[in-house]
């Protein structure tokens, strides 16, 4: 956070290396990603593969991951990249979990030596770009209900169905799919080349432009035996790796919010209603003060949560409060802030009403706000009302 919005102090609490790395994303964020925004948003179009490349120099993709080319930082070092990168666009930290917490991790946590050694490296240093495929075009919030199918021809594996809404779908060099089997859920590391893949772009977005959207249609594609992720076992495979990229998300989306208000106070400052500037107002400040109150909760309650991933403790509904209250909270600020700017705020000339636009898609994946609620709701009550 720049000094004047950290109010309650919250540098106090990191480490000089989970400064630098902050630093580093920021210098990232800031001269290679923040010019361009405003114009890849706009044509719906972004040079994914140079830029994945560069954030892999930087040691930013699969950086809490040890091992094989990955950074190996601690969670509280890699949710203030994730924060920083999502200062500049949501659509920007989308590509750093798919690739480091969702593709990457489900590769490392489950896959076998050979899958690892044979993508990890090039994924850590984006030479190759992963996606992971849960959601099926009836089965989003319940993906115990897919459809997406794989059967046994020998010794392979015929995979049949189809994916939706999945970033960086047609771009990837490798999907992470998750299919129902006689043995319930796997995951499947399915090269995209393979005969029978497919993956279009889904146009017409009115979120996440600076993204790529896709479907996954997977007609007969056939995959040797060593394709399957050995050890994830139902749907606790791909819900554990949601655990990891909805972490980031809880720091991330405090960067677009912190964005949002520093343009606020900026243009406040500067813009002269009835002979004074906006700053002057009791009413502004009001909204000021209250809206950095919320970011300063955000941050810190997201460097508690990576504490506690720090000591191994973190507990799937402590990572659904962050969730559901930091995205929350960060749409709240983009709206807000929104009305100080009035009609430049939602000129694209400013970023708020992209970052307000992106905001809607991360309250809606990894987990909408109502199941993040239901998940808390179940951890109070001890009963399960998603059935
Ligand atoms: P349930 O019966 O509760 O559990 C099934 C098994 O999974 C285990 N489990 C978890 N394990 C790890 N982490 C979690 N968070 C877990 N939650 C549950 C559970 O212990 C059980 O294990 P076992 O061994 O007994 O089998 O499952 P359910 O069918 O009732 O569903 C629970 C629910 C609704 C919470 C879950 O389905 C859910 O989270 N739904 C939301 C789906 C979602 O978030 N999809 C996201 C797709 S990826 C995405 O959006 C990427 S966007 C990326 C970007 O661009 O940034
Ligand atoms: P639905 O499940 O149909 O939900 C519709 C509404 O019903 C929501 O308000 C929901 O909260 C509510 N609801 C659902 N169940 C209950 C219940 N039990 N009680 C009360 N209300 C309920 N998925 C991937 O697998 N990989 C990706 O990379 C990926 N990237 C994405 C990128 C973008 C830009 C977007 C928008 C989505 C992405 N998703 C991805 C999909 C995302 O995870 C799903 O959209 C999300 O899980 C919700 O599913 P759904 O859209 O089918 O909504």
């Amino acid at each position: 956070m720049g000094a004047s919005l950290d109010l309650v102090d919250v540098d106090s609490l990191l480490s000089v290396e989970e400064v630098d790395v902050r630093g580093a994303a920021r210098r990232f964020a800031d001269e290679r990603l923040r010019p361009s925004l405003p114009e890849w948003f706009e044509a719906g179009a972004i040079p994914a593969r140079e830029v994945a490349k560069e954030l892999g120099a930087l040691g930013f993709l699969g950086m809490h991951l040890t091992g094989y080319g990955c950074a190996g930082l601690g969670p509280v070092a890699y949710g203030l990249a994730c924060l920083e990168i999502e200062a500049a666009d949501s659509g920007m930290r989308s590509l750093v979990s798919v690739q480091g917490s969702l593709a990457m991790y489900a590769i490392w946590k489950y896959g076998s030596e050979e899958q690892k050694s044979e993508w990890l490296p090039r994924m850590s240093a984006g030479e190759a770009i992963g996606c992971f495929g849960l959601t099926e075009p009836d089965f989003g919030s319940n993906p115990a209900g897919m459809r997406t199918n794989a059967r046994r021809d020998g010794a392979d594996w015929i995979l049949n169905g189809s994916k939706m809404w999945i970033t960086n779908g047609s771009i990837a060099d490798v999907a992470v799919v998750w299919a129902r089997t006689d043995d319930g859920v796997r995951g499947f590391v399915v090269p995209t080349s393979t005969p029978g893949f497919s993956a279009p772009e889904i146009k017409q977005k009115m979120s996440l432009r600076a993204s790529v959207t896709s479907e996954l249609v997977l007609d007969d594609v056939r995959l040797p035996e060593s394709a399957m992720l050995p050890d994830a076992r139902g749907l606790s495979g791909p819900l554990g790796c949601l655990n990891e990229a909805r972490f980031g998300i809880i720091f991330g989306a405090m960067g677009a919010a912190r964005d949002c208000l520093e343009t606020a106070i900026a243009y406040a400052g500067e813009r002269i209603v009835f002979d004074k500037p906006l700053t002057a107002y009791q009413l502004t400040q009001a909204k000021l003060a209250d809206m950095a109150v919320e970011l300063n909760k955000g941050i810190l309650l997201a460097v508690h949560l990576g504490r506690l991933k720090e000591k191994g403790t973190l507990r799937p509904e402590q990572v659904s409060v962050g969730k559901l209250n930091n995205v929350r909270e960060a749409i709240a600020i983009a709206r807000e802030c929104r009305t100080i700017l009035a009609a430049n705020g939602i000129s694209g000339e400013y970023p708020i009403m992209r970052h307000a636009n992106n905001l809607e898609s991360v309250l809606t994946y990894e987990g909408t706000s109502e199941v993040h609620q239901l998940v808390i709701g179940q951890a109070l009550t001890g009963q399960s009302a998603f059935r």
